[in-house]
């Protein structure tokens, strides 16, 4: 039997939708629902940059669900600490002391919180994108921090034939594994719908793996992805359920009107 976990839980509501999907195989977005008539009480604050804010934004695109998204222009011209006063005033007056005066911060029918994979998660529960049930949020949970484990040991592989070697062999065997993890439903990695997981398999396969090093070594580093290609027949040429996943992020409608609308002044 299905048991609620409060107020943030719709779960049960969704079990019938979630049969249908897995006896067709295909996945649900849960987050195509008839709009709420609530005005929008979400409002997240971050730079003009994708950094730690991009999964939620993307999550929110995709979702449908109007939220402020207040971003902090950046005038990169300016030297360190000078290049966003708005983010300045906001840690003067305190507006952002949850989030331990750094960004990004969630206002939530007022209240306020950091910490960017909170805030995901959250946003995730609350506009149906964290799976049909309790077990389905944590295995989203699990491929979350999977990917975060993925990060992590791209992010440490700092020196050139580090880099070669995590692309030609870590990368590899990791989407080999998760392709395994990945459910059965044609179009996502958990359940029967897409979720906050196939979110961030997406950004890590379109947007952070290709960029990262241009991120991380300045503009004019070699891009750490196949920069010659589509990273999803690149990367996830052996993974069909990974690439399934990524695909139906990446060209959902909303996403893509997200994508093709920012214009980010935090290269970033
Ligand atoms: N673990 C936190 C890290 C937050 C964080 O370090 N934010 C950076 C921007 S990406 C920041 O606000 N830096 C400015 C500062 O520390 O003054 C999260 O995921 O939200």
């Amino acid at each position: 039997m299905l048991r609620s976990i409060g107020r943030l839980s719709p779960f049960a509501a969704r079990g019938a939708a979630a049969a249908a999907a897995a006896a067709a195989g295909t996945a649900l977005c849960f987050a195509d629902r008839p709009a709420s008539c609530e005005a929008p009480k979400l409002e997240l604050k971050y730079f003009d940059g994708k950094g730690l804010a991009e999964q939620s934004r993307i999550l929110m695109a995709l979702s449908g669900v109007e939220y402020t998204n207040t971003r902090w222009k950046m005038d990169m011209a300016q030297p360190y600490g000078k290049r966003c006063p708005t983010f300045v005033e906001a840690q003067g007056n305190g507006s952002i002391y949850m989030a331990l005066d750094r960004a990004p911060v969630l206002i939530a029918d007022g209240v306020a919180f950091g910490q960017s994979k909170s805030i995901e998660r959250y946003l995730a529960r609350r506009v149906g994108l964290y799976g049909a049930n309790e077990l389905e949020a944590a295995q989203i949970d699990s491929f979350g921090e999977h990917l975060r484990d993925l990060k992590d040991l791209h992010g440490k592989a700092g020196t050139d034939t580090e880099a070669a070697d995590f692309k030609a062999k870590v990368l590899p065997a990791w989407l080999a594994k998760l392709e395994r993890v990945a459910g059965d439903t044609k179009g996502c990695v958990v359940g029967n719908g897409l979720s906050l997981a196939d979110v961030q398999l997406y950004y890590f396969v379109c947007e952070h793996f290709p960029a990262r090093d241009a991120y991380m070594k300045g503009p004019n580093a070699k891009l750490s992805g196949d920069g010659s290609g589509d990273p999803v027949a690149t990367l996830l040429r052996e993974c069909p359920k990974l690439a399934a996943s990524v695909v139906a992020i990446r060209d959902h409608p909303r996403v893509k009107a997200h994508v093709a609308g920012r214009q980010y002044t935090a290269p970033w």
